[in-house]
């Protein structure tokens, strides 16, 4: 429980509110929007409201504020919670973990941002160079990952379209030694194409506004992204944040890194061929098809280090084996080269995204540790992941993103009731079960072998002979028509918000999603002919070479068919949720006040169905139907000892735990408390705030009595 800030302010802690209910919940979360208390309690998990406006509460005053101390003793904040994660792992030797969660534009990105600045703040008092090496090299890394993928959406101007989780490793003296980053399904189809309104990732606008001339000019590139097919839908809107100065922050970034100026100069020439690429076109003259503009070939050869003719060759043939085991070129159709080359652009930039998160990886992984000379190795890890999203046209990555949000939400629940199951019974205590909605059912829509809609996917693109989208929406329909979280058209003709044949629908915890099913075939396959590799493989680039090692395998030796999408990407959120379910949780649980961006609407609606989906009030009576608040004897002896003869100044009890029954039977609050083995826990606030009042009222008194025993006075 916080501190009590003034009445004005509302509840700093949801479990001090008089009663459970909606009504009492919104008031409370309204009433500190509108007086600029973004943050607000439930027990230990932060709910976090977006400001969109930039708050006077961070930085080295206020971390000072809250380092060291314990959640009650200030204001709610995501510093409280981050330093709280620290102390459990560093007293504790616990792995902890922070969960960041909420719906697209939340604030979740920020969120991390704060958190890390703060964990960054508080380690390392005595500035050793390597330990400020890795925290530098952990803070820069954002703004690299950010710049490569994040992206203006329709919901917010800088969403992420990967999903992020970073591990930082500490030593047995709580000084981080190192770090990993996983990262999760990049959004790639928005390299070739994006929703209107919408922007390609922040990188391609950065290097076009921002590169110098020479940069430019080396990348046979304009400074213009209208002139570019891939960036010209977004090379209209606005964003908040400025590209160009953005550009030279992450140049510096990623040499303070340590990235070298090849492989710099690589990642440039990688954007470059892309952005050549989205304006490649093609012509048949009803025999055989042409590249048009042979200029734009040669360019990509240059960038790629790669001989024109073979980049000719790869975007009009693929190479297929007989099966006879002869190879031959087959030439493509004019769709087929187009799909192709969009295919490999595609693929470049997911490659070139994942080698720069390995490559920090190696920079910042733990070297030289040895458990025996070096004690315990402990982990914070903190995941920032892109949030649940609903577009007036929802396809395949929406489906992705939404299905792993279920997850996390799956995650909280469990997590959430489990530790305090847990804790209660550490702590010798019984308690009641709480029913709260549970999404597995959702999940299990979506993931359950043979049945869930992933498998059903995998089938039909695993099957020989042609399935579409639309054969496989019916082998949809007819498996899971019964499902009470699953709708389509076809089953529900009475729908008019859903077209006939191209939908389905899923009842998400946080909201109905209809999702075109055009398309989903083939970002599951995510076919990209093999030339391709091979033509990266032979790059004289050693950047470009490293990233497409299975280029060296000759089409004969291809015969493994590769994983779906959509099941390595179940697999790597099975493998997410395993390793934040095995460390201690911290949650911020963020909400999106408005869809204007506004500092100052509060939309009643869309903040309420926020609470409901997230299950914050479950979550508030969870905490309360057990016991609102707990602490160790010791500390609760400290804060209240005054205000019982007993125990003012000292007590004369064998234990603390006795000394602070005193200060209960001294109140009358026996009925109220539960003694555990090491913690009080009290059930309701009201006697907590007895005691709070109490003491307050005792301290200027006491205050005065020890100016006048100071003074000699008495
Ligand atoms: V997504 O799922 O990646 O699309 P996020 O990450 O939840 O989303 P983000 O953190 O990017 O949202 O926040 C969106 C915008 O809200 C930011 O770009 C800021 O302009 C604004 N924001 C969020 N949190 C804060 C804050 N604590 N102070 C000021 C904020 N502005
Ligand atoms: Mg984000």
């Amino acid at each position: 429980m916080a501190e009590l800030e003034g009445l004005e302010f509302g509840k700093s802690d949801f479990v001090l509110l008089d009663e459970v209910i909606m009504e009492q919940f919104m008031e409370n979360l309204k009433l500190r929007f509108e007086k600029g208390r973004i943050y607000t309690f439930i027990g230990e998990v932060v709910v976090s409201v977006n400001p969109y406006k930039n708050m006077d509460i961070y930085g080295t005053e206020a971390i000072e504020a809250y380092r060291g101390r314990e959640l009650y003793e200030n204001p709610p904040h995501l510093y409280a919670v981050a330093d709280a994660a620290y102390k459990a792992m560093k007293r504790r030797a616990k792995d902890t973990c922070i969960v960041i969660s909420g719906e697209s534009g939340a604030g979740k990105t920020e969120a991390s941002k704060y958190i890390m600045q703060y964990i960054a703040a508080i380690t390392n008092p005595s500035q050793r160079a390597e330990v400020e090496s890795v925290k530098n090299v952990l803070l820069k890394s954002t703004c690299v990952l950010e710049a490569f993928g994040n992206a203006k959406t329709n919901r917010n101007d800088n969403s992420s379209r990967f999903g992020k989780y970073m591990d930082i490793n500490f030593n047995f003296n709580g000084e981080p030694t190192g770090g990993h980053i996983n990262n999760y399904l990049l959004e790639k189809s928005r390299v070739i194409q994006q929703q209107g309104g919408e922007r390609n990732f922040h990188s391609f606008y950065q290097v076009l506004r921002g590169g110098s001339n020479d940069l430019l000019g080396s990348l046979h590139l304009e400074k213009d992204p209208a002139i570019y097919s891939y960036t010209r839908e977004g090379a209209a809107s606005t964003t908040s944040s400025n590209d160009s100065s953005n550009h030279k922050a992450v140049l510096s970034a990623l040499k303070v890194i340590g990235f070298t100026a090849k492989e710099i100069d690589s990642i440039y020439k990688i954007l470059g061929t892309i952005l050549h690429l989205g304006n490649l076109e093609f012509e048949s003259d009803g025999e055989s098809v042409q590249v048009v503009g042979a200029q734009l070939v040669n360019h990509i050869a240059e960038l790629t280090r790669t001989d024109p003719d073979d980049v000719s060759k790869t975007l009009l043939y693929r190479t297929v084996a007989t099966g006879g085991g002869e190879v031959i070129d087959k030439g493509h159709s004019e769709q087929e080269a187009s799909y192709g080359k969009d295919a490999f652009a595609k693929a470049l930039y997911e490659r070139l995204f994942g080698w720069i998160v390995s490559r920090i990886n190696t920079v910042i992984e733990v070297k030289g540790y040895n458990p025996v000379l070096h004690g315990k190795n402990t982990v914070i890890g903190v995941l920032d992941i892109y949030g649940f999203e609903i577009f007036d046209n929802n396809s395949f990555e929406q489906f992705c993103i939404n299905y792993c949000n279920e997850k996390l939400q799956q995650l909280f629940i469990e997590l959430i009731l489990r530790q305090e199951q847990d804790e209660y019974q550490r702590e010798g205590i019984t308690w009641q079960h709480i029913e709260y909605f549970n999404n597995q059912i959702i999940v299990d829509l979506v993931e359950q072998p043979h049945k869930g809609i992933i498998s059903i996917l995998d089938e039909a693109c695993l099957s020989v002979g042609k399935v579409t989208d639309i054969i496989c929406l019916e082998s949809m329909d007819t498996k899971l028509g019964q499902h009470p979280h699953y709708t389509s058209r076809k089953l529900c003709p009475t729908d008019k918000s859903m077209e006939f044949h191209r939908d389905f629908r899923i009842r998400h915890y946080a909201g109905d999603v209809t999702y075109s099913v055009e398309g989903f075939l083939d970002k599951n396959k995510d076919p990209l002919f093999q030339d391709f590799k091979r033509l990266m493989y032979n790059s004289e680039d050693p950047v470009l070479k490293e990233m497409w090692p299975e280029g060296k395998l000759r089409i004969t030796e291809v015969t493994k068919r590769p994983l779906t999408a959509a099941t390595l990407f179940k697999n790597s959120i099975i493998a997410l949720v395993d390793k934040l379910a095995c460390k201690e949780p911290y949650y911020v649980r963020c909400i999106k006040p408005n869809e204007m961006k506004s500092p100052v609407l509060f939309d009643d609606a869309r903040c309420h169905h926020q609470v409901a989906y997230l299950g914050l009030l479950e979550n508030v009576r969870v905490r309360r139907a057990g016991f609102a608040y707990r602490q160790p004897y010791a500390r609760f002896l400290q804060r209240y000892k005054m205000t019982c003869e007993y125990t003012w100044p000292n007590h004369l009890m064998a234990t603390d735990q006795e000394a602070v029954k005193a200060i209960i039977d001294h109140h009358g609050f026996q009925s109220d408390v539960a003694y555990g083995h090491t913690k009080l826990f009290v059930r309701t606030p009201r006697s907590l705030f007895t005691l709070e009042q109490e003491r307050a009222a005792l301290i200027p008194i006491l205050v005065l009595f020890l100016q006048k025993v100071w003074r000699g006075a008495l």
